[in-house]
């Protein structure tokens, strides 16, 4: 595999300089891969090829396969997003790489012990990973700290940088393999080494060996670890320092290939675009002013005109505890150059609102990038580039018209949405090719390539024997499910019930209690009333907490001691089951997707700028079950509304009650006797030995308020829950629903997605790669 990939890599890379093929480079401090081999043998086209020879030679693929690790170098969805992206771009013959840190340890492995959270080191790199190039020939020197000196040369004013630490930056590169083409693009991760010669023995001393061991570890701590927040500020110096690293290893490395075009530095915005995800790589702002000035010879605004021009930015939250606002200080010390030119940048940005937006001065300090001794990375983001876009058709209008609106007032032209995607080979095709094959023998193959085609399978929703056959992949995808749930938690899950899955990061705003609240509620109504009428349902979670997080420990303990006891009930058990599974992955969701009946997106709405995880489940046939939040609006648009399950507060509401402050949280305890009753069993002793464990749990919704407004919204879960069993006993309606869901999921392929920022924002265009003649 690796031979045929480098011949077409190599291609690729002489393709694009021969054409001067305008490059994308997508900076993310997170690439969440999982794993590649039979991703790569897919888009190869050898992938039954392989499972026919391994089978032939007497391996189990499966078993093959599950021996590579993946690589985890990501959180969440943002992570995610940047390794759908890249799939997406080489797929679509487009030249875009992606630009990134090679974490020794990736997110940590979750072992649930007690049904508390353990996290352990996820050790990726512990056997040879096959599929990354160390490439010593180009590595860069990336500098950190020191003074700066200026003095005027020739009546410009010249700045020196001194007694910096210097940091080797080492690439190591992954190819990306574009799916039935010849591109291979480039994911670029940089790790972080010391030199010998870039310390000072000074004497024969003994002791100057042990601080060279303790300057070396102090070098490689930068690419040691990801940072395990998902959407979540944590002002920790060392990731400031990851930050600035990615920042100016990869800038210096474009620079470098760029010139080898023999092009003014002027026309760099032809040639090279850069797409920030979220503001974790906004130095690129000042760090590529610093180049161009200090080492390029530029003037500032000519300097500016071109890092104005190339840097793109995508914001992916408005969480207020997600904004990164950094210590001017530390920014200071760890990069007195960049701070001088930040400030510089500031400085014009607030005089030109002060003399061209009257109408904003009284606004300037909430608009500034430096103000109250804090740098504001978002601000510093959208001054320094030419487009500023949010993630769902909501997400960027709650941008242009709340949290960003005064810059939507000065920049109205940088604003505009690229609606997520997700990549249709990883998540259809690949995870769950029983259904591909379905679709296929449907509507034809040519769904692969144009995912917008699978709205063709909408005139067979009502064909008996095609939604058999949609009915059978999914029972089949469920017994899969279950076996692996059997070996690994000896728990036996009905093949019947309802498959009702919620998996992504725990935060309290996703509001994995609000699903909770329901599963304890009807267990009160079986203990209520043993002959109840159920349809049996497995409930199924998989979520990781941040190490630091304590609410989100307390709720991943609190489904553990929940289901404990409802999947030991003797009864109760046999309608409901209760699973977390552990270490929730990209690879444990490509088991769980496909057999899931129901996708939960319960967030409070205007919190979840987009989810894609719903968009997974969706194109895997599963109902959504969701508030009006991110990109469920555009699900619920595009599917009808008798074909998904809406409920909650708008994002106008949630707006309107926390400027009025007039939502009573305790109203809805005292005035629900099932909130009461689900409540109280938390501090009750019911499902913990004592009666504290659960007790923040409580207070942050009865004495903080709930600031998720889980009990404002848990009268009309429970009813839309209710609906959903309706409609499941219904099982052609469904199944008819289910076809609905999975024809109109080509849209949220992120092939469109990629497609529409080529389009509008990058000015790129395919570039087609040779086939390669092998004798
Ligand atoms: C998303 C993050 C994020 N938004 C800070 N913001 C991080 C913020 O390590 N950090 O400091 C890490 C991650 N992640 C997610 O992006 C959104 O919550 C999802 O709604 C969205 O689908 C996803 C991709 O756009």
């Amino acid at each position: 595999m690796k031979d045929s990939i480098h011949a077409n890599w190599q291609m690729t890379q002489q393709t694009y300089d021969e054409n001067e093929s305008k490059q994308v480079y997508y900076f993310s401090m997170e690439f969440l891969l999982g794993r590649l081999v039979e991703s790569n043998l897919l888009n190869m086209g050898m992938l039954d090829l392989y499972h026919d020879t391994l089978k032939s030679l007497g391996f189990n693929p499966e078993e093959v396969f599950r021996e590579e690790h993946d690589a985890g170098l990501g959180n969440g969805g943002l992570g995610r997003l940047a390794a759908c992206f890249l799939d997406s771009l080489a797929s679509l013959q487009l030249p875009g790489h992606g630009m990134g840190i090679r974490y020794k340890y990736g997110l940590f492995q979750q072992k649930v012990v007690n049904g508390y959270q353990v996290e352990l080191p996820d050790n990726w790199l512990k056997d040879e990973y096959m599929w990354e190039t160390k490439r010593d020939d180009k590595a860069i020197e990336v500098r950190f700290g020191g003074t700066v000196e200026s003095k005027v040369e020739n009546g410009h004013l010249q700045f020196s940088h001194h007694d910096y630490e210097r940091v080797l930056a080492v690439p190591y590169d992954v190819p990306i393999v574009g799916y039935d083409n010849n591109t291979v693009n480039t994911l670029r991760l940089w790790s972080a080494e010391s030199t010998t010669n870039s310390f000072h023995f000074h004497s024969s001393r003994g002791h100057d060996y042990y601080h060279y061991l303790d300057y070396k570890r102090s070098i490689e701590k930068i690419s040691e670890f990801l940072y395990p927040d998902d959407s979540y500020y944590e002002g920790k110096i060392l990731r400031l320092k990851q930050q600035y690293f990615l920042v100016s290893a990869g800038l210096q490395s474009i620079l470098q290939r760029y010139k080898k075009r023999n092009k003014p530095l002027s026309q760099l915005s032809d040639h090279v675009v850069i797409q920030i995800n979220d503001t974790h790589p906004s130095l690129v702002v000042p760090e590529l002013m610093r180049l161009l000035i200090d080492e390029e010879k530029l003037g500032w605004d000519e300097a500016w005109t071109i890092t104005e021009k190339t840097v793109a930015y995508t914001n992916h939250t408005t969480l207020s505890e997600a904004l990164e606002k950094w210590p001017e200080e530390m920014i200071k010390t760890l990069f007195p150059r960049l701070y001088l030119i930040i400030h510089e940048i500031n400085e014009r940005f607030c005089k030109m609102l002060w003399y061209d937006y009257p109408e904003l001065r009284d606004k300037i300090a909430e608009m500034a990038i430096i103000s109250y001794e804090q740098v504001h990375m978002s601000h510093l983001a959208m001054v320094g580039s030419f487009s500023i876009n949010g993630v769902a058709k909501l997400h960027t209008s709650i941008l242009q018209n709340r949290v960003m609106k005064p810059f939507y007032t000065v920049f109205p032209e940088r604003f505009n949405n690229k609606t997520n995607g997700i990549t249709h080979r990883r998540w259809l095709l690949n995870a769950n090719p029983e259904l591909a094959n379905v679709i296929t023998e449907a509507i034809g193959k040519e769904w692969i390539h144009s995912p917008e085609k699978l709205t063709d399978l909408i005139s067979f929703a009502s064909d008996s024997s095609f939604q058999e056959a949609i009915a059978k992949v999914k029972h089949d995808n469920k017994l899969k499910l279950a076996a692996l749930i059997k070996e690994q938690y000896q728990i036996t899950i009905d093949d019947q019930s309802i498959v009702d899955v919620q998996i992504k990061r725990l935060h309290g705003y996703k509001r994995q209690l609000l699903n909770l609240f329901h599963i304890i509620h009807l267990y009160n109504r079986c203990l209520e009333d043993p002959n109840l009428d159920l349809t049996p349902r497995t409930f199924i979670f998989g979520a990781k907490a941040a190490p630091s997080y304590s609410f989100a420990k307390q709720v991943i303990k609190l489904i553990n001691a929940v289901a404990e006891k409802i999947n030991k009930h003797p009864q109760i058990s046999s309608k409901i089951k209760v699973l977390f599974l552990e270490n929730y992955s990209v690879t444990l969701a490509e088991r769980i997707i496909p057999a899931a009946d129901l996708s939960e997106q319960i967030s409070t709405a205007s919190k979840e700028a987009s989810g894609t995880g719903n968009m997974k489940l969706m194109m895997n046939g599963a109902l959504t079950i969701g508030t009006q939040d991110g990109a469920n609006v555009e699900i619920a648009e595009l599917v009808g509304k008798e074909n998904i399950f809406t409920f909650g507060l708008t994002s106008d509401e949630v707006f309107n009650y926390q400027r009025s402050g007039d939502y009573r949280a305790r109203d809805y305890y005292n005035n629900d006797r099932r909130l009461r009753n689900v409540m109280d069993l938390l501090v009750n002793q019911h499902f913990s030995g004592d009666d504290v464990e659960f007790k923040d749990i409580f207070y942050s919704l009865l004495y903080n308020n709930d600031e998720y407004f889980v009990l404002r919204d848990f009268d009309e879960y429970i009813k839309i829950q209710n609906d959903v069993q309706q409609t499941y006993q219904n099982q052609t309606d469904w199944v008819n629903k289910s076809i609905i869901n999975i024809a109109r999921s080509g849209k949220f392929s992120s092939d469109r997605t990629i497609q529409e920022y080529a389009n509008d924002i990058w000015n790129i265009k395919p570039t087609k790669i040779g086939n390669l003649i092998i004798n």
